[in-house]
């Protein structure tokens, strides 16, 4: 039975992908060129570095490291510009409920993020103490669909990989978590998530009795 719900944090807790769009958009036409909401669609879950890396390819720009860990450090200050103003009115429905339930029933939680801004997100909409364990983007090396950032999760809450179920929207997430023996929840579409042994629209969909049917 499950023992842990390791959960993503964009997508599946909040919808930061509006505030990644928006940083993103500016860097990009800061450069010369635009960024599209569909390309954005194609960074979900993907690391700070490897999404410059991709709009610069997408706007046909070739920067040096150095250059490129400037524009990340300029788009990530604009981004937790936006942050910063996050409410807990921000959380997506069912999602604080559902980690609620998880705690009431004795099933250890823990979050997954590629995110290094998770704490603050966490902090600004009020569910750090949530938690067991909390693994962001600064505790890990390897990106999603490395299973690192969960099989550290799951690690830190003393559960089997077996008897953890994660919750992810990115199709490398799901991924992720199946690589590292785990199961799968899908938010968002099944069309996309082909791999999840689940799917659901969002966490109001979902139940501690679902987790048991896994
Ligand atoms: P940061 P998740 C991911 O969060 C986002 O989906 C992705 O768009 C972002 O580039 C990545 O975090 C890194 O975020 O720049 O704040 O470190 O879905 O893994 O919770
Ligand atoms: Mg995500």
């Amino acid at each position: 039975s499950i023992k842990a719900c390791i959960f993503d944090l964009d997508g599946v807790i909040v919808d930061t992908a509006v505030y990644h769009y928006k940083a993103w958009k500016r860097l990009a036409n800061s450069l010369g060129f635009d960024f599209t909401e569909e390309q954005n669609e194609k960074l979900k879950g993907v690391s700070r570095v490897r999404s410059l890396e991709l709009i610069l390819q997408w706007g046909g720009i070739t920067k040096t490291a150095a250059e490129q860990e400037v524009l990340a450090t300029e788009k990530n200050t604009w981004y937790v510009e936006m942050i910063s103003h996050m409410k807990p009115d921000e959380i997506l429905p069912g999602a604080k409920e559902f980690v609620q339930a998880c705690r009431d029933a004795g099933i250890k939680t823990a979050l997954g993020s590629a995110s290094k801004n998770s704490m603050m997100i966490l902090e600004k909409i009020g569910m750090v103490d949530l938690f067991d364990a909390i693994i962001d983007g600064n505790k890990v090396s390897k990106a999603k669909p490395d299973p690192e950032v969960f099989l550290k999760g799951a690690e830190a809450v003393g559960v089997a990989p077996a008897d953890c179920v994660v919750f992810e929207d990115a199709i490398a997430g799901v991924e992720a978590a199946i690589a590292g023996g785990m199961k799968a929840v899908g938010i968002g579409s099944p069309e996309v998530l082909t791999e999840a042994n689940l799917v659901i629209s969002g966490l109001d969909k979902m139940s501690i009795e679902k987790l048991d049917e896994l």
